[in-house]
C-alpha cells in the first residue's frame, strides 16, 4: 500500500510506539518555535528541566504577540527571551521583525521536517510540506529538550483540488468550504492533506493560508506537497537548498476524500462567533462595515498585500470605516515600500498598524461598540476582538479591500475593476539582521539571564487527589474556546505572572468565577468545570489550564474535549473526564456538590471509567477515563514538569 505525504513524515520521525491508526505515537521533532505570549512559560519550564542547550535542528523564539507594551510587562519578558534563547541556543526574532508564523515560513521551514510550536497556528508550515504542529508551551520545552511529540496516529482526509480559482476568489475561500463543510468540532486526531491538480495552482503563501486557519477545524494539523512551487518559493526566499520533493505515492489511502473544485468557489465569510459560520459575501451585501482589518498569520504575505494596495489606487476610505493593516513580517513591509504599494495604501486612508499579532488577539484596533468589522484573521470568537458587541466577519485580503473601497459589505467581484492579481515574487528582499543568533561555549555560558519583575515561576505539581471532593464551580455550553477560559488581548501582559493571571478565567463568560474558585480551594473544596462539546477549541495557550490549576481545578468533565487542551489540561495535572452519556450533561447544575471515589486510583490503574455522585441530586453516574498509558503516568505524577523532573533523577 502507498503512502500519503503525512505518513511518509510521520513515518519517518517514529521514536515511540507502533504506527497504527488510532494508536497514541511519539515523534521525534527537528525545529521548535515558541512566541513571546506562551514562550516565557515555556522557557521558565525547560529551565525548570535543568537541560543547558536545545537538542533540536533548530529552535526559533519570535516576539510577535505581546508588542504593545502599555506598563514594563511585556518588554520584561522580552529581555527575559533575548537573554535566555542566546544562552540555550535559540534563534530570536526580535520584536519588529514579524509573526511567527509568516517569519517561519519566510526564513526557516524546510520540507519534509517535523515542527512543533507554542501556538496553535504552527500548522502554517503545512503549505511547504511540514507536518507542523501546535502544542503548549511545556510540550513544546520538552521538545527542544529532545524529548518526542505524542499524538494519535492520524486518519488522514485527502483535499482533491481541480480547476483554479477565478478572479477575486482566494485562499481564505478555500479554507472557509472545508470549514463549511468539517466544521470546528469533530476533527480531533484527523490530519487534511491537499492534493489533486488544483493544488499545483496555488502559490506557497495561498497554501499557507489554507494550513494555517485549518486550525480552526481541530485538526492536528494540514500539509500540501512539496513540489515545483515550493522549490520556486524556497528559492525566492534564497533556500533553495531546504528543498525536497514530497509528494504522496499514486496509490497512497484516506480515511475520505473531499473534492473541492477551485473554479466553482465563491466569496465567503465566516459570520460571528465561529470560524465554521460559513455564508456568502453576497448574501450580506450593502451592510455598511465600520471596520476593515488586513494581515494577521492568516492573510499577510507580500501578494495580499500588494494585491490590496493595486486595487486601492484612485480611490479613498470611506469616512465611516477605517482600515487598518497588520504586516505578516518586515519582508513584507520592505518590498511595499519599496514598490510603491505602501504608499498607496497611505494614500488611500490605510493605518499601518505593527506588523505583529496585534488586532487579531484584540490587543489594539478593538472595533467600535456593535461594529461590524470584515477581518483576515482567522478567528472570531466572542470577545476576541476585544469589544465584546463586535460582530467579527472573516474574509480573504479581496472581500476586505472591497469593502473599505466601498464602506459597505461588497462582493469583490462586483468592484467592477480588473482583478489586481499579484504573483508571487521570485525574489524577495532578504535581510535577517532582525534575527539574532545564539552564543556557544564559554560565551554562552557566560550570559546572565535577565529576569525583571515580571518574570514568574513556572506552575509546581497538581497532584490529583485520592477521592475529589468538590463542586461544579461552572457550567458551560458546547464550543467554549480558550479565549472563553482565559482572555489574551490587554491582559495577556500576564502571562508570566500565574496569580495575577488567574484572576482573569472564565473573565468574559462568568466574572465571578475567579473568586468562587479560589475561595473554595482556599477551603479544601476541589473545582470541577462541566462543559459540552468540543471544550478548549482555539488556541494552544497552556494557561487555560495552568490558570485554572492554580485555582483548584481537579477535573473537566465535558462532552467532548479538542486535542491540544486535553493535552495541556493533562500536563498540569487536570483530570479529562468524558461524560458516557451525554445526557448526564442535563442532569448537572452549577453549584452541585461532586464526589468522586478512588479517582487518583482509577487514574494510575488504567481504569477506563469512574463514578460520578452528584451528591446535590442524589444521582450517580459513570463517565469515561480516555487516557492513553503516558497520561496516566503525567496525573499520577502531578503533571508533566514533575514528571519530568522524576524521570531526570
Ligand atoms: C491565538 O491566535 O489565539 C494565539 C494568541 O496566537 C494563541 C497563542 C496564545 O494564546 O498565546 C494560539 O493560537 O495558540
Ligand atoms: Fe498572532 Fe493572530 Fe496568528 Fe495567533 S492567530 S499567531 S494572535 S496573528
Amino acid at each position: 500500500m502507498g503512502l500519503n505525504v503525512v505518513e511518509k513524515i510521520l513515518r519517518a520521525h517514529l521514536v515511540e510506539g507502533e504506527y497504527v491508526q488510532g494508536q497514541e505515537i511519539g515523534i521525534r521533532i527537528d525545529q521548535t518555535l515558541t512566541q513571546d505570549a506562551t514562550g516565557t512559560m515555556a522557557y521558565l519550564q525547560f529551565e525548570a528541566m535543568g537541560i543547558p542547550r536545545v537538542q533540536t535542528e533548530l529552535s526559533v523564539s519570535y516576539i510577535d504577540h505581546n508588542t504593545v507594551q502599555v506598563g514594563f510587562e511585556n518588554a520584561d519578558d522580552h529581555r527575559y527571551l533575548m537573554s535566555i534563547a542566546k544562552k540555550i541556543g535559540v534563534q530570536l526574532s526580535r520584536p519588529g521583525n514579524g509573526i511567527c508564523h509568516q517569519l517561519h515560513l519566510e526564513r526557516f521551514g524546510v520540507p519534509g521536517k517535523t515542527l512543533l510550536g507554542s501556538d496553535s497556528h504552527t500548522p502554517t508550515g503545512g503549505g511547504i510540506g511540514m507536518i507542523a504542529m501546535g502544542a503548549g508551551g511545556l510540550d513544546v520545552a520538552v521538545a527542544m529538550g529532545g524529548g518526542a511529540f505524542s499524538i494519535t496516529a492520524p486518519r488522514v482526509v485527502k483535499v482533491n483540488l481541480t480547476g483554479e480559482l477565478r478572479d477575486w476568489v482566494a485562499a481564505k475561500d478555500v479554507i472557509l468550504k472545508v470549514l463549511e463543510k468539517y466544521g470546528v468540532k469533530g476533527n480531533v486526531g484527523r490530519v487534511m492533506e491537499y492534493g489533486g491538480p488544483g493544488a499545483a495552482t496555488l502559490s506557497v503563501p495561498q497554501r499557507a493560508t489554507i494550513t494555517n486557519m485549518g486550525a480552526e477545524l481541530g485538526v492536528t494539523t494540514s500539509v500540501f506537497p512539496s513540489d515545483d512551487t515550493t522549490r520556486a518559493f524556497l528559492e525566492a526566499q534564497g533556500r533553495e537548498g531546504d528543498w525536497v520533493e514530497l509528494l504522496p505515492d499514486a496509490d497512497a489511502e484516506y480515511e475520505e476524500i473531499f473534492d473541492v473544485d477551485l473554479s466553482t468557489l465563491q466569496p465567503l465569510f465566516a459570520a460571528p462567533h465561529s470560524p465554521g459560520n460559513i455564508v456568502t459575501v453576497e448574501s450580506l451585501e450593502g451592510t455598511p462595515v465600520d471596520q476593515v482589518a488586513i494581515g494577521s498569520c492568516t492573510n499577510s504575505s507580500y501578494a495580499d498585500l500588494k494585491m490590496a494596495a493595486n486595487a486601492v489606487e484612485g480611490h479613498k476610505l470611506p469616512e465611516a470605516t477605517v482600515l487598518g493593516i497588520g504586516a505578516g513580517s518586515r519582508q513584507v513591509v520592505e518590498m511595499l515600500a519599496e514598490d510603491g504599494g505602501y504608499l498607496n495604501l497611505v494614500k488611500f486612508g490605510a493605518r499601518f498598524w505593527e506588523n505583529a499579532c496585534g488586532f487579531c488577539i484584540g490587543n489594539h484596533g478593538s472595533p467600535k461598540t456593535g461594529a461590524f468589522a470584515v477581518r483576515t484573521s482567522n478567528r472570531n470568537f466572542f470577545g476576541r476582538s476585544g469589544t465584546k458587541s463586535a460582530n467579527v466577519y472573516l474574509a480573504s485580503p479581496e472581500t476586505a479591500i472591497a469593502c473599505a473601497i466601498t464602506g459597505v459589505v461588497t462582493d469583490p467581484r462586483k468592484l467592477g475593476m480588473p482583478y489586481p492579481k499579484v504573483e508571487t515574487p521570485s525574489e524577495f528582499m532578504i535581510d535577517d539582521s532582525m534575527i539574532v543568533a545564539p552564543a556557544d561555549g564559554a560565551a554562552a555560558e557566560a550570559i546572565e539571564i535577565v529576569r525583571g519583575p515580571n518574570i514568574g515561576e513556572p506552575p509546581g505539581a497538581n497532584p490529583v487527589p485520592e477521592t475529589l471532593a468538590g463542586v461544579v464551580t461552572i457550567k458551560v455550553e458546547d464550543k467554549i474556546t480558550t479565549d472563553h477560559i482565559i482572555p489574551a488581548g490587554a491582559r495577556m501582559k500576564y502571562r508570566s505572572n500565574v496569580p495575577k493571571y488567574s484572576e482573569f478565567v472564565f473573565e468574559i463568560v462568568d466574572d465571578q468565577f475567579h473568586g468562587r474558585a479560589g475561595a473554595n480551594r482556599d477551603n479544601g473544596v476541589h473545582n470541577v468545570i462541566v462543559a459540552g462539546e468540543s471544550y478548549g477549541q482555539g488556541s494552544s495557550r497552556e494557561h487555560a489550564a495552568i490558570c485554572p490549576a492554580y485555582l483548584g481545578v481537579k477535573a473537566v468533565l465535558a462532552k467532548g474535549l479538542e486535542r491540544i487542551h486535553t493535552a495541556n489540561l493533562i500536563n498540569f495535572g487536570i483530570v479529562p473526564l468524558i461524560f458516557d452519556d451525554m445526557a448526564d450533561y442535563d442532569g448537572i447544575e452549577q453549584g452541585d456538590a461532586l464526589e468522586i471515589p478512588g479517582l487518583h486510583e482509577a487514574v494510575t490503574s488504567g481504569a477506563d471509567q469512574v463514578t460520578v455522585d452528584n451528591k446535590t441530586k442524589g444521582t450517580s453516574f459513570a463517565v469515561n477515563l480516555d487516557l492513553s498509558e503516558r497520561a496516566r503516568l503525567l496525573l499520577g505524577a502531578g503533571g508533566r514538569l514533575p514528571f519530568t523532573k522524576q524521570q531526570m533523577g
